[in-house]
């Protein structure tokens, strides 16, 4: 069996990553659809090594007889076409935040909660978490089930790759116009992000978190036990790919760093590198490009009586976004959900 698959938000970072890596986990397409807003209609981008799409245009799209689509656009641009889709009878794995939360719509990490896709509605919608939210679960997830997991305290570092190709291109201009003494305007981000950090990554609440800040917690909940209090200090830094969390977290019951270490080490999706000395841990710039979520660092939080602290690092447009997605993707063909939506 094949399918006819559209990507939806083709020409942006994670766009071009789900291209990629559709092609190189051999999802079994008949025919993929580059779509994109009217500006990019005619734009090229690569399927695999030897393919090159042309990008056609998302609002005249017609989804009847598209099996699959794969939207990473911006939330107000799921919010109008992804239903769309779903109502053509197209299955719809949306990377945008828009249905996140919705209780009819799963929110799955294939390592952590595939059963969630059991619950996949009339809707016809899966949603792909947060970049930030997905590694850290999936590093979660196997301590939880040794001592269940009580408080998790995280700070990111998170890569200007997160707000797309305007936030890479943003650091290295501005990079480039500090060497050379030109001025610089932030545009993409509140303040200078090169050679600097800046604690703010979407809009503010009215109670003084961000909105990514919100996210890690609720979409934690949602996606690995509703009862884990999540407190999240979001910071971009000047890094282009791969996003970095110190990650605190307070257990109900004893786990040791044995225990802890032995757990990591069967994780699927994740690899332990910990050698507790000079660079014998993970930095973004060793994980850009790869799938694992990598974690390092690990140790006993002696703070609070059953603690462990770690540092967890992903390429945040693979296992953040794209490698995610094509992994519901392939959960969802292997539980035949494809089949006879139409
Ligand atoms: C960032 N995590 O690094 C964001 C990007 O809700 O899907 C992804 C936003 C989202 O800026």
């Amino acid at each position: 069996m094949s399918y006819r698959v559209a990507v939806v938000g083709a020409t942006g970072a994670v766009g071009r990553e789900i291209l990629k890596t559709l092609a190189e986990r051999d999802f079994p397409v008949r025919e993929v659809v580059a779509l994109a807003s009217s500006r990019s209609v005619g734009a090229e981008v690569s399927f695999g090594e030897k393919s090159v799409l042309k990008v056609r245009s998302l609002e005249s799209f017609d989804f009847k007889g598209t099996d699959l689509a794969l939207f990473s656009p911006g939330a107000a641009i799921s919010a109008v076409h992804a239903p769309r889709a779903a109502a053509a009878g197209c299955l719809v794995i949306d990377n945008t935040s828009r249905f996140r939360m919705e209780h009819d719509v799963p929110l799955v990490v294939p390592e952590v909660n595939p059963q969630a896709l059991k619950r996949l509605g009339k809707r016809g919608i899966i949603a792909n978490p947060n970049c930030s939210t997905i590694q850290m679960v999936v590093a979660l997830k196997p301590l939880h089930d040794i001592a269940r997991i009580r408080r998790v305290v995280v700070s990111t570092y998170q890569s200007v790759s997160g707000a797309g190709k305007e936030g890479m291109d943003e650091l290295f201009n501005q990079t480039r116009a500090i060497y050379v003494n030109d001025a610089t305007v932030p545009e993409q981000f509140t303040k200078t992000i090169a050679f600097n950090v800046i604690p703010h990554i979407d809009v503010f609440q009215d109670d003084g978190e961000t909105k990514e800040e919100w996210k890690m917690a609720v979409e934690t909940r949602k996606i690995l036990d509703p009862d884990i209090a999540v407190i999240a200090t979001c910071v971009r830094v000047p890094v282009f790919v791969g996003h970095a969390e110190a990650v605190h977290v307070e257990f109900e019951a004893p786990i040791s760093v044995e225990q802890a270490t032995e757990a990591l080490r069967d994780a699927p999706g994740l690899q332990l590198v910990d050698k507790r000395e000079d660079g014998g841990y993970v930095t973004p710039i060793d994980a850009a490009g790869e799938d694992a979520v990598y974690v390092s660092r690990l140790r006993r939080d002696a703070t609070v009586p059953h603690g462990l602290a770690f540092w967890c690092v992903s390429d945040n447009l693979r296992k953040g976004a794209a490698l995610n997605a094509v992994q519901i993707a392939e959960l969802a063909v292997a539980q035949g959900l494809l089949e006879g939506r139409r």
